[in-house]
């Protein structure tokens, strides 16, 4: 198979001996071995002691770009990353008017002036692409055909008109994204809550980070996470859990590694994988797939039994100690090895590590949230920490990173099942400040939520007909795509989109979307730091930001009063009234003072203009007695069990180079070139059972569906388990890649959260 990955790194390692005079020994490790995805990791966990693979990227590459070497430009405009939630400063450089360059803010905190990764220095490739959506479009006798915005509106405010006097509000719904804009996720929140009144109503934060909300909810009484970035410079133990943000947060990865660097942080890996983090960690808990609940009863049980915890913490700040000690009673080390498949004394040493760590953090994403038991194992995550006491000080704290650069500010200002401010839909309170907010009759705004899996099964009843899909590309991105495409081709689907992704295929219309840096807006990241980017470019043809065409089909079904926001800081003016003494109080912000200040984390109010790096410092908690909860549960075994049939766990995940379903990535040549097709990882003893060579095409299969990719013979995955990244969708011309036609709608019964992460499925040879 051939991975431009490999040759590229290749050159980076040649350029970078160049620019270090040949001093670095270490590359004589990759000179015997760089032709595997994990030899790059090893790579790249060496050069991590100074850089990230970003980083090293940046230093090397041809396009690189520091603060002190601006290329020719016009202007350089003020802006934050849009992929990932590390949310870092960075500038986009404008030449007659078209973007041709970033580079990072060195004042920046984040990231302190370098662009962390590959996927951040491009991006500004995505902006002036020729495949961009530059007019609405229309399905007519079976193909999308271009058509005035007028058009397109009139027939959409028709269509939902009908609908509603058909079915009432329920017929419609709406499926938006964590990539909008924060004002952006607020004009959608209450066009779809206060005007059309729908309860259906969600997002692709469904798949991404709704188990750490219900845990953030249930542990401390409210939504944000706790910590803050500094916190990973100072923690003397920092635990990744279930993430890898060497690739997918490279920010946060890069701080990770200067704590290790400086002071000798400790670095403990729980990942099925052996990922790159895992490559120089202290301890790699290997555990299999699905397994993390129990992993971390059996942590908790032994830091009871050692008391290796913080009593006074959990007398004075926490409820629900006995019942934890109850659930853990069993989780001794034996049982948790044999479970997890852990050896007892890499638990045991975890646990004394922890334990004795004065302060530690630990950071965790989808290989918690997206696992057997997601919400429930956050909920572990956040015991864990509670009773050491390790919460609410410099250095410690339950971390968990959100994904995309915008996810926290839907969740805060109530993009899909919360009302604005962490308001709750049920609670008739909260509907009522909120309506009297927006002057709307009492009643409008539903008493409950609907998520895109409802929805899905009301539209295969036939009782939702119009499903307005915005910044996501379901198509792709949700499990069982079978049964998802089968309800997309049968509702009324508006797409609003940048670009023509897989969902679009299923279009009535389409809506030309203006992108990052064609918009001005907020940007809330993963430590509660809310972010500017400012418009740098026009958005390409009729393409109008997703805002203004909330706005116009506001003003056409007859709401224009309640959106007459001129732009997009009048929105966050009036969503800062929704603020005022929430906990995600915004009301002290303005966006010059987000530039001047580079971003300022929440609550920000009266009491706290400066701004708030950590939560709960006093110990008091966001529950009326002020104290957390300790809640927990007992491990139950995946219902992901293989069988004679499907003897392989199917997990799923991401790389550096790539966003999601990489309808930006692939058409920027310098990431697509470095993979291009879908893959699967299998380890090398069971390619030898199955025969199955490297690069060889091969089916995977599942109840649910089946795929053809090709092989890679990894060392990083356990015996059987196989690792198939989720970029890739599906060409039409070549068979399925999408390794969501493999996964199934199994929900976490809290969150609704679906398991994405533990499948089952077979591999077999195409040919013989
Ligand atoms: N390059 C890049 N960066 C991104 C993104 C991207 O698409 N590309 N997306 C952004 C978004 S939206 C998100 S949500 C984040 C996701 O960020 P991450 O969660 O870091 O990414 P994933 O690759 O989905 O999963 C992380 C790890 O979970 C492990 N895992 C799987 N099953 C288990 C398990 O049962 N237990 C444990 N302990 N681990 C398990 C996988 O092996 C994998 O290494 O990344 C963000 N950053
Ligand atoms: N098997 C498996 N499936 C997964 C995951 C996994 O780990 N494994 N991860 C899940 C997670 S965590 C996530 S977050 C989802 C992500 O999955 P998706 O939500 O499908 O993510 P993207 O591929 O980024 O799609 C975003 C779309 O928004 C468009 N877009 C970008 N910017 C804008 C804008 O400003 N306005 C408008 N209107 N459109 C814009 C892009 O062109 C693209 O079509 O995937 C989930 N699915
Ligand atoms: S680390 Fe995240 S926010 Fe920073 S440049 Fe990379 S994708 Fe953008
Ligand atoms: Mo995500």
């Amino acid at each position: 198979m051939e991975h431009r990955l490999y040759e590229a790194i290749h050159h980076l390692v040649k350029d970078v001996d160049e620019q270090l005079q040949g001093n670095l020994a270490e590359f004589d490790f990759l000179g015997k071995n760089v032709n595997t995805r994990n030899a790059f990791a090893n790579w790249a966990a060496q050069m991590s002691s100074a850089n990230t693979i970003g980083l090293a990227w940046n230093l090397t590459s041809k396009n690189r770009l520091s603060p002190e070497q601006d290329v020719a430009v016009d202007e350089w405009v003020y802006s934050t990353c849009g992929y990932c939630a590390s949310g870092c400063g960075l500038y986009i450089g404008v030449k007659n008017g078209q973007a041709v360059a970033i580079k990072g803010n060195r004042d920046y905190s984040v990231n302190s002036g370098s662009v962390s990764c590959i996927k951040g220095l491009y991006q500004w490739k995505s902006l002036h692409h020729p495949d961009r959506l530059t007019q609405p479009l229309v399905r007519k006798n079976g193909a999308l055909k271009p058509v005035s915005w007028e058009e397109a509106l009139e027939l959409i405010t028709a269509k939902i008109k009908t609908t509603l006097t058909k079915l009432g509000p329920e017929g419609m719904g709406f499926y938006g994204s964590g990539q909008l804009l924060l004002e952006e996720s607020y004009g959608l929140a209450k066009l779809a809550k206060g005007v059309i009144g729908t309860p259906n109503i969600d997002s692709n934060l469904r798949l991404c980070t709704v188990s750490g909300v219900h845990a953030n909810l249930q542990s401390f009484g409210s939504d944000g996470p706790p910590g803050c970035f500094n916190d990973l410079d100072e923690a003397q133990c920092i635990f990744i859990f279930g993430c890898n943000p060497a690739e997918m947060h490279p920010a946060v990865w890069q701080r990770l590694l200067r704590n290790r660097r400086n002071n000798g942080a400790k670095l403990i890996v729980a990942d099925p994988r052996r990922i790159l983090p895992a490559e120089i960690a202290d301890i790699h808990l290997q555990l299999r797939s699905g397994t993390n609940l129990a992993l971390l009863n059996g942590l908790l049980h032994i830091l009871v039994v050692e008391n290796w915890i913080d009593q006074q913490f959990i007398d004075n700040h926490t409820a629900g100690f006995n019942s934890l000690k109850e659930t853990i009673q069993d989780a001794t080390p034996q049982a948790t090895a044999a479970i997890t498949g852990i050896p007892e004394d890499l638990i045991n040493n975890t646990a004394r590590l922890l334990g004795q760590s004065e302060k530690f953090v630990t950071v965790f994403v989808q290989g918690v949230f997206q696992s057997h038991m997601g919400a429930e194992s956050a909920l572990a995550i956040n015991n864990l920490h509670l009773v050491t006491g390790n919460i609410g000080r410099p250095g410690a704290s339950p971390f968990s990173l959100t994904g995309q650069c915008a996810s926290m500010s839907h969740r805060e200002v109530g993009g899909s099942s919360t009302l604005p401010g962490y308001r709750s839909h049920g609670n008739e309170e909260h509907r009522g400040e909120v309506s009297s907010y927006w002057g709307i009759s009492t009643g409008i705004i539903p008493d409950k939520t609907n998520d895109i899996f409802h929805m899905l099964q009301q539209i295969e009843e036939g009782r939702l007909q119009v499903l307005w899909n915005i910044a996501t590309n379901p198509a792709v991105s949700l499990p069982n795509l079978a049964y998802v495409r089968r309800q997309l081709a049968k509702v009324f689907l508006i797409v609003q989109d940048i670009y023509p992704n897989e969902t679009l295929s299923y279009a009535d219309v389409v809506l030309p979307a203006a992108q990052w840096g064609e918009k001005t807006g907020t940007y809330t990241n993963a430590e509660r730091r809310v972010n500017l980017g400012r418009k740098a470019v026009n958005p390409p043809g009729e393409a109008k930001p997703d805002l203004e065409i909330f706005c116009m089909v506001a003003e056409k079904l007859g709401a224009g009063q309640l959106f007459s926001w001129k732009n997009a800081q009048e929105a966050f003016q009036e969503w800062q009234g929704l603020s005022k003494d929430r906990p995600n109080d915004m009301t002290g912000i303005t966006y010059d003072r987000l530039e001047q200040e580079l971003g300022i984390q929440w609550p920000c109010g009266e009491k706290k203009l400066a701004g708030t790096d950590r939560l709960y410092v006093d110990g008091h908690f966001s529950f009326e007695d002020g104290k957390a909860r300790l809640i927990s549960y007992k491990y139950l075994e995946t219902a992901a069990k293989t069988s004679e049939e499907f003897p392989f766990l199917l997990n799923t995940g991401r790389l550096a180079e790539h966003y999601h379903t990489r309808v930006k990535t692939k058409r920027i040549p310098e990431l697509h070139q470095m993979s291009n097709r879908g893959f699967v990882e299998i380890n090398f003893h069971d390619a030898e059972k199955l025969a199955v060579k490297e690069g060889e095409l091969v089916k995977v299969i599942s109840p649910f569906g089946e795929i053809q990719v090709e092989a890679k013979i990894s060392e990083s995955v356990l015996t059987g388990h196989v690792f198939i990244p989720f970029h890739f969708g599906d060409d039409i011309n070549t068979n399925a890649t999408a390794v969501n036609h493999l996964t199934d709608i199994n929900l976490n019964q809290f969150s609704r959260q679906p398991v994405l992460k533990t499948s089952i499925c077979r591999v077999e040879k195409t040919k013989n």
